[in-house]
């Protein structure tokens, strides 16, 4: 084994693994630039730069290595041929102090076992997000290696104090109130005095139920699609709609994507990233929560409903219950004219749980600054 560090260099190295659409790379990625932010000089292995490169369009996935906004950002196979071919120091740096995997993605072993010379090193994995109770129990325990003299943090964000909270870049607040609201919509070529609904969301989601009930809605629409197949679903079920001004969004950059969140009354979010900014955006959301086959996302979606329902206040109980049954049946594939008019009917009430609610989630503070107390 090598002579062990007194010390290492100071840094984060992070390791992502993209399971599936944007949702992996997109929180590596804030992670990153929070790290960054916090004084980390930090380094990205990613397994799938095309993933990334969609929300970090400066980002040419042709080069296997590259430096953008002082994150360097690495291919994963490249990252582990260099291990193997005997260490290349310019492309792949001794370990710095704080080492991340996340999601459960598991290290090259190669890393592993370096690891083993400093065990002051804090070693992590970043889980997903969820509100479940268990989490608070879950969160901030020590795992052991197998079979290397090495420990783990289990690091879960979440939604309480007893949590890791979730990644707040500390000038949010300060750029949403800069933001300009009416300019960015008439860019985009909305229409004054509709309510502006702004789509993300899966194929897999009930989306001609939405389109009925879009359609029988007493509001009028600027209805503002990201791209993707539920888009283009929602789109054609959607056709010759006189309530509905489609916008037809580009997929732009992770740096510009909460102007959509800011920009619209109400919004439809799915996966993680998306969720959580639309929460820290204080807009009323329904969340195309992502779909297991042992259906836990239920209960996920219950665990999260249970904590923001608290936000009514006891005036508010046909609102709550509103807002309940829409996110419910969004989810469930039962969704209604009846219930979708009744959500939209109470968005005030709406808008005023997620701002009371955004306000806790400000409170409980940064996921990264909850990481370096642990340095
Ligand atoms: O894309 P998602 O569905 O991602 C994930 C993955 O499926 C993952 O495997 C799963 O575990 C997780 O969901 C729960 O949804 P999410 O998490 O909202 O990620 C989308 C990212 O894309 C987010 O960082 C915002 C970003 N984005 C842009 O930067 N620009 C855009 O125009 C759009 C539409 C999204």
């Amino acid at each position: 084994m090598a002579e062990p560090l007194q010390s290492a260099p100071h840094g984060a190295l992070i390791f992502c693994r993209v399971i599936d659409n944007f949702g992996d790379a997109g929180v590596t990625w804030r992670l990153a630039k929070r790290l960054r932010d916090c004084g980390f000089p930090t380094t990205l292995v990613i397994d799938s730069l095309g993933t990334l490169s969609k929300l970090v369009p400066a980002l040419n996935p042709a080069h296997p290595i590259s430096t953008i906004r002082e994150i360097r950002i690495i291919d994963w196979d490249f990252y582990e041929k260099a291990l193997h071919n005997g260490v290349e120091p310019t492309i792949v740096a001794p370990l710095p102090d704080l080492v991340l995997e996340t999601f459960g993605c598991r290290l090259p072993e190669v890393v592993e076992k370096s690891m083993c010379d400093n065990l002051k090193r804090l070693y992590m994995n970043l889980d997903y997000l969820s509100a479940e109770e268990w989490v608070e129990g879950s969160h901030g325990i020590w795992g052991l290696h197998p079979t290397l003299p090495l420990k783990k943090l289990w690091f879960f964000p979440g939604f309480t104090e007893k949590t890791g909270g979730l990644l707040i870049e500390e000038d949010l607040e300060e750029r949403r109130l800069a933001f300009d609201k009416e300019k960015f919509l008439r860019e985009l070529g909305a229409l004054p005095d509709r309510l502006t609904l702004y789509f993300f969301a899966y194929p897999s989601n009930p989306i001609d139920q939405l389109a009925v009930a879009i359609r029988e809605a007493k509001q009028s629409f600027n209805l503002i699609l990201a791209p993707g197949e539920a888009s283009d679903k929602l789109a054609s079920a959607l056709e010759g709609a006189g309530n509905v001004h489609l916008i037809r969004a580009p997929f732009v950059a992770q740096e510009d994507f909460d102007q959509f969140l800011w920009a619209s009354d109400a919004v439809i979010v799915r996966g993680e990233d998306s969720f959580v900014r639309a929460q820290l955006a204080g807009t009323p959301l329904l969340w195309s929560i992502y779909p297991t086959e042992d259906m836990a996302h239920e209960i996920k979606l219950n665990a999260w409903l249970d904590r923001f329902i608290t936000m009514y206040e006891p005036n508010e109980e046909v609102a709550k219950n509103a807002f309940v049954k829409c996110a419910e049946s969004w989810v469930k594939g039962t969704l209604t004219s009846l219930i979708f008019q009744t959500w939209l009917t109470s968005l005030n009430n709406q808008c005023n749980s997620s701002q009371a609610w955004k306000k806790i989630l400000l409170k409980n503070g940064d996921l990264t600054k909850n990481i370096a107390a642990y340095i």
